[in-house]
């Protein structure tokens, strides 16, 4: 049964009844109920998603494109539907220029593979130095196999681009830029469009990595103005295994095809073979038709909660979770200052405590967060810390989820032998899940 999140209120969100459509979100951990904030890294499924799954196996299952019989048919009308629905969500001007993928990195390794090969010696790529590891190492691989040579934007103290030094890096041996929307780490929101300007000027191409910035705010291909977006099905509420590259159509009709095999082709010869017309040309082999029809119904969930709400929302909770960490001594957050100008994730490092020993000792009070490089090395390294801790939130998550990580923080601190900090609320007798050592 679907059931309805309703917002209440100009932009605000029903949250606790829009929690009910999330099972796991009942569970509990180590004794605690689950506090989920490692949404950077994938998001829960409401019941529409997990049931659209075990409908398609229990009804449709068939092969896509090929069968003539009404299982097969109806598989590819429901696959094909997803496409439309996609295209819709992202306003692009045909259901042809939406290619799925297995996830945002293959998404990019199709561009880095396709578009690579036109690069020769002395062709430019610019990224940037907050780039997640999948739109940086494809691109080496590029660049090695043609010659070429990256480029990079890098970082400011606050995690900010610098639009005057893009502007001096971008120029006439340009040949792609490929930045990220919103840094899985940092949260900054880049300038996009800004970029697109100087990339179209410098006759490059713009490719935008939206695994962060699709799921959690609004994102139109119309008004972006780049050249190809990528993002991943399983970051917005979909299931894993779905990505999607959306592209411009005579761009993608001129690209040579990444993966060859079944239902890519239009003529097979022994020597040579043609391609099929998009988006086919770029999705060889059997799809994964499951999840992207189960993709459908967390689109649907998304557009029906709206995409300017899910983005208030989150700007309120990382306002929130940046004044309660601020207040923390000890605390150190990365990133932009201002919540307006980032999205829901807070990386940061607590006393003397490896971000690894944090995620443990929070996941023991049943506060699930992320530790580690986040696959974004070279940004560790201008951050000069081998790793941060990482709470990143979605539509689901509530301020005393907050307040149950910052408690938790005061347990670590009392673990590692340290008094508890101020701020924290630990210390303030609020006979939290934190008070419990
Ligand atoms: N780009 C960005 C900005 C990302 O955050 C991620 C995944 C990817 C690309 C790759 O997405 P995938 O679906 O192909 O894996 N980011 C994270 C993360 O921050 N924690 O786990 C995965």
């Amino acid at each position: 049964m679907v059931r309805h999140a309703t917002p209440t209120g100009p932009g605000r969100l029903d949250v606790d009844s829009l929690r009910a459509d999330f099972p796991i979100l009942q569970r509990r951990v180590h004794g605690h109920p689950l506090v989920y904030l490692d949404n950077a890294a994938t998001t829960q499924k409401p019941q529409a998603v997990i049931d659209a799954l075990v409908d398609y196996y229990s009804t449709t299952n068939a092969n896509i494109h090929r069968g003539l019989h009404t299982l097969a048919e109806e598989a590819t009308a429901a696959y094909e539907d997803v496409r439309r629905r996609t295209a819709a969500f992202i306003n692009a001007g045909s259901p042809r220029e939406v290619i799925f993928t297995r996830n945002t990195t293959e998404s990019l390794n199709l561009l880095a593979y396709s578009l690579g090969a036109r690069l020769g010696p002395g062709d430019e790529i610019v990224l940037s130095d907050m780039e997640h590891h999948s739109n940086l190492v494809p691109w080496q691989l590029a660049a090695r196999r043609h010659g070429a040579r990256l480029r990079f934007l890098s970082v400011d103290d606050d995690g900010r681009l610098d639009l005057d030094e893009a502007r001096a890096l971008i120029g006439p041996r340009t040949r792609i830029v490929s930045v990220v929307q919103m840094s899985n780490v940092l949260g900054t929101i880049n300038p996009v469009a800004a970029l697109v300007e100087m990339a179209h000027a410098a006759g490059a191409l713009m490719i935008v990595d939206g695994a962060q910035s699709v799921p959690h705010m609004p994102v139109d291909v119309q008004t972006l103005g780049a050249d190809f977006l990528a993002f991943s099905a399983h970051k917005m509420l979909g299931p894993t295994g779905v990505g999607v590259l959306w592209g411009r159509k005579d761009l993608l009709d001129d690209m040579d095809p990444f993966l060859g095999g079944g239902e890519m082709i239009s003529l097979v010869q022994r020597e040579e073979s043609t391609w099929a017309a998009l988006p086919n040309k770029f999705e060889a082999g059997t799809p994964n038709i499951a999840d992207v029809i189960a993709f459908g119904p967390a689109l649907d969930y998304l557009t029906r909660v709206g995409m300017d709400a899910v983005r208030a929302h989150e700007v309120e909770t990382i306002a929130y979770a940046l004044d309660r960490l601020n207040a923390t001594d000890g605390l150190t957050v990365y990133g932009p200052p201002d919540p307006e100008e980032r999205g829901g994730v807070a990386a940061f490092n607590y006393l003397d405590i490896h971000a690894h020993d944090l995620s443990t000792i929070l996941d023991g009070e049943g506060v699930a967060i992320r530790a580690g490089h986040h696959c974004a090395q070279p940004l560790m390294r201008r951050l000069a810390v081998p790793a941060t801790a990482r709470a990143s939130f979605y539509l689901y998550n509530r301020p005393d989820e907050v307040d149950a990580m910052i408690d938790a923080l005061g347990t670590a601190a009392g673990l590692f032998g340290h008094a508890p900090p101020t701020g924290t609320g630990v210390g303030a007798g609020a006979g939290g899940r934190g008070a419990r050592v």
